[in-house]
């Protein structure tokens, strides 16, 4: 291939794809939301003349100065009268309103749910029955302790609030990508969340849980066990919001046709797989690019990788409901998938960025409380109390009821009563009554009938005596957690002892960590000591049980969720400097692009990089266009390294420590590392790979796989694509973790 025709491929492979992409988002941007809220969208086109207007559409002919006296010498007081110059003023001074209490920082996208299999045996909710609709929907991603400003990768739950605009009325369930909560009785939710959030006394740390506070919290509030080993654990650290599960962790109900009740807990997994940062990278990444996981939401979605995930539902039927050994309306534990099996009856799909953040992902208004026929509460104490809460901080937020009104909050189904004014009122209602009933009784409350009747609750019999108490079986706190301990790969339990780590070794009261090794002793010994060897206090002399529960639960691993076999907008840099080669470059971006993995040419600079052949030519604009230079890109911000063959720019990337650190420190984190021709060279200069030699692959066109680490040294063109296979074959599985079972990351 010639240098002009590789150049000219290149081109085409980016373009090509845009072009496909652009369609596909073109024929996407009509579902019936998407069009309500077209009607609030404005554009330059849709004024008069392109003019600037004021918000009472006066045209606008200068917004640079306000209006003054000028004397002589060319200033003077401002007039009071600038009606313009004080409209934008005050405007300004009061664009914001409250940031959520917890939650605040998110990103949000619009998508689409379709079912596949009716749940008609267990719901009337039309949603769920009805395999011919397409439900649009408005999804909310977010950290929970850090204010809006804070960085996306800290260690945290993950908010996934997911809303169904549903014909019937919309239908939110405000859940997280873990399971469980901390506590159990939502009277305690201040309690847990001032105790995470920044320090009363100095408003530190942020968006952090390792400090003194929180840790003391979690140990004298046993509840909290099953929920922090989770925290702990990788899914605190996603790789990004397409790479969660989300779960609407409390207990609901689904009322059928026949008016029987089955419990539910509503689950969702990702076909890329769940999949998780490293710490270092993670702690990194918050400095680096605080903005990671919503620009990669955004740049996902822009460039047609669409996120799905699959939903299910798992119910136990009333009868069963006393079965368990754990309460099922508690919260704190989950219903192990080998006991209740998760139903999964549809999916959705992400495939559209919001146009405007302000107007739709801050004042989406998600409340529990809002459900549809079909679906019902429980008694779950969790649920009852958040029902209060979300109401009640939206009012806060919006300083008003009438925040359904909004655009995003704005019902596909239409809306009609007689609850009418408040501030900020926009519907204009007929008729001369707003009370029921009334003599013309125009509308009215309608009877239940299944899906499409008016909403009934459950009859429920309720009898008891008032007591500020829970159920027995609520009392018990450490099994699960013990379990979900158990069901950790090797890995994934060393993840967690560092995090344990990590976190109380940043609290200086001793009595908190030392009374946190006692809560960990109460979930496993292995665990305590190890823990407390390294933060430095005594380890426990014997384990708080004489018998730890030994099974696991299913599908709590990551490792058990690894996803499709898709590498759909993973991130791969190419690490070039002048003399490389050009050829090896473009097949392999070819193979990977036809994967839809998105790559990034890293070089020596920024701007065209010379490849061998071209390097004599004296004009500037020859080359391949770097994305990045080495050094205002970083390898954290990637999933994979491609280091393509070319002597010159070999000997080039020799001579850089910062481009030898970009390698060594991806090998730390365990991602996939590719290099072929002389970037062989390169990569065995930068790594240790114990029992491998690289230069035994010159005389071979072999592609060699050593912990993630794929070489083919003599590659000629015909085989990239083989390499390319074993590279993306890598890269969906996320992180070689035998790399770091054998401690080769720790010897880069
Ligand atoms: Fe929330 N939670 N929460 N929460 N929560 C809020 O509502 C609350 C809980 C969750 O993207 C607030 O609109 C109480 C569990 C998400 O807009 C507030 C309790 C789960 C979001 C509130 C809980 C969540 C919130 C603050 C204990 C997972 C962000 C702003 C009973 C199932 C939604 C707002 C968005 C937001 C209260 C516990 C998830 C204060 C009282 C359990 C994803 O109302």
């Amino acid at each position: 291939m010639s240098l002009q025709s590789a150049l000219e491929t290149m081109q085409e492979v980016g373009g090509g794809l845009k072009a496909k992409m652009a369609e596909k988002a073109n024929a996407l941007s009509s579902n019936a939301k998407i069009k309500q809220l077209g009607q609030y969208t404005v554009t330059p086109e849709s004024t008069r003349d392109n003019c600037m207007t004021t918000n009472t559409g006066v045209k606008v002919s200068n917004t640079d100065d306000w209006l003054k006296v000028i004397s002589d010498n060319g200033t003077g007081p401002h007039i009071l009268e600038d009606f313009h110059a004080r409209e934008k003023i005050h405007h300004f001074d009061h664009e914001r309103i409250p940031e959520r209490v917890v939650h605040a920082r998110g990103a949000g996208a619009h998508g689409v749910f379709r079912l596949f299999e009716s749940a008609a045996d267990v719901t009337c909710a039309k949603v769920l029955t009805d395999t011919s609709r397409e439900t649009p929907m408005f999804v909310r991603f977010s950290t929970v302790l850090g204010s809006r400003g804070s960085a996306d990768t800290v260690r945290d739950v993950r908010g996934f609030a997911i809303r169904f605009y549903t014909d019937e009325g919309n239908w939110d369930i405000v859940g997280n990508n873990i399971p469980v909560f901390f506590i159990q009785d939502s009277i305690k939710f201040p309690d847990v969340i001032h105790s995470g959030k920044p320090e009363p006394s100095t408003e530190v740390p942020q968006a952090q849980s390792a400090h003194n506070n929180f840790w003391d919290f979690m140990g004298l509030q046993p509840e909290t066990s099953h929920m922090f080993m989770w925290a702990m654990s990788d899914r605190g650290i996603p790789r990004s919001y397409r790479m969660m599960q989300g779960f609407g962790v409390n207990t609901f109900a689904l009322i059928n046709e026949q008016g029987e009740r089955t419990f539910v807990k509503f689950v969702w997994t990702p076909e890329l797989g769940v999949h998780s940062l490293v710490w270092d990278e993670a702690l990194k990444i918050c400095g680096q690019d605080p903005d990671f996981h919503r620009k990669d939401l955004y740049a996902a979605i822009d460039n047609g990788a669409y996120p799905k995930w699959k939903f299910g539902i798992q119910c136990i039927k009333e009868a069963d409901a006393d079965n368990f050994d754990f309460d099922i309306l508690d919260s704190t534990k989950l219903w192990p998938e080998q006991l209740v099996p998760v139903r999964y009856i549809g999916e959705f799909e992400l495939n559209r960025n919001v146009t405007e953040y302000f107007p739709e992902t801050e004042q989406v208004a998600f409340c529990t409380s809002h459900i549809v026929p079909g679906i019902d509460f429980t008694d779950d104490p969790l649920l009852q109390g958040r029902n209060f809460s979300y109401l009640d901080t939206q009012l806060n937020r919006f300083g008003s009821f009438n925040f359904n009104e909004l655009p995003i909050n704005r019902p596909l189904a239409p809306t009609l009563n007689n609850q009418r004014d408040g501030f900020m009122r926009h519907t204009i209602t007929e008729g001369k009554v707003n009370y029921w009933p009334n003599r013309y009784s125009s509308i009215k409350p309608t009877p239940a009938s299944g899906g499409s009747g008016g909403f009934e609750t459950y009859r429920q019999e309720v009898n008891g005596f008032k007591q500020r108490k829970r159920g027995p079986k609520f009392y018990e706190h450490l099994n699960q957690a013990t379990q979900f301990y158990n069901s950790m790969r090797p890995h994934e339990k060393r993840h967690m002892t560092n995090s344990f780590v990590f976190e109380l070794s940043k609290c200086d009261d001793p009595q908190v960590y030392t009374t946190m090794i006692e809560r960990l002793n109460m979930v496993s010994f292995e665990l305590a000591c190890t823990v407390a060897t390294q933060v430095g206090v005594a380890p426990p002399e014997k384990p708080f049980k004489t018998e730890y529960p030994t099974a696991a639960i299913q599908g709590v691993s990551q490792a058990e969720l690894t996803g499709n076999g898709s590498i759909e907008g993973r991130r791969v840099a190419i690490l070039i400097a002048d003399g490389f080669d050009l050829g090896q470059v473009t097949e392999m971006r070819t193979a990977l692009a036809a994967q839809k993995a998105v790559t990034f040419i890293v070089g020596e600079r920024r701007g065209p990089i010379k490849a061998a052949g071209q390097e004599e030519s004296s004009k500037y604009e020859e080359g391949l266009g770097a994305d990045f230079s080495w050094e205002s890109g970083r390898s954290t911000l990637f999933d994979a390294i491609y280091v393509p063959g070319g002597a010159g720019h070999i000997l080039k990337m020799k001579q850089s420590g910062r481009v030898t650190h970009w390698v060594r420190e991806a090998f730390e984190h365990l991602k996939p590392i590719c290099a072929t021709g002389e970037g062989v060279d390169f990569i065995q200069q930068a790594v240790v790979l114990p029992g491998v030699d690289l230069a035994l692959s010159e005389q071979s066109t072999e592609v060699v796989n050593s912990y993630g680490v794929i070489t083919s040294r003599n590659v000629g063109l015909t085989n990239v694509g083989d390499v390319a296979k074993q590279f993306s074959q890598e890269m969906s599985q996320h992180r070689n973790w035998a790399r770091e079972d054998a401690g080769l990351n720790l010897k880069v």
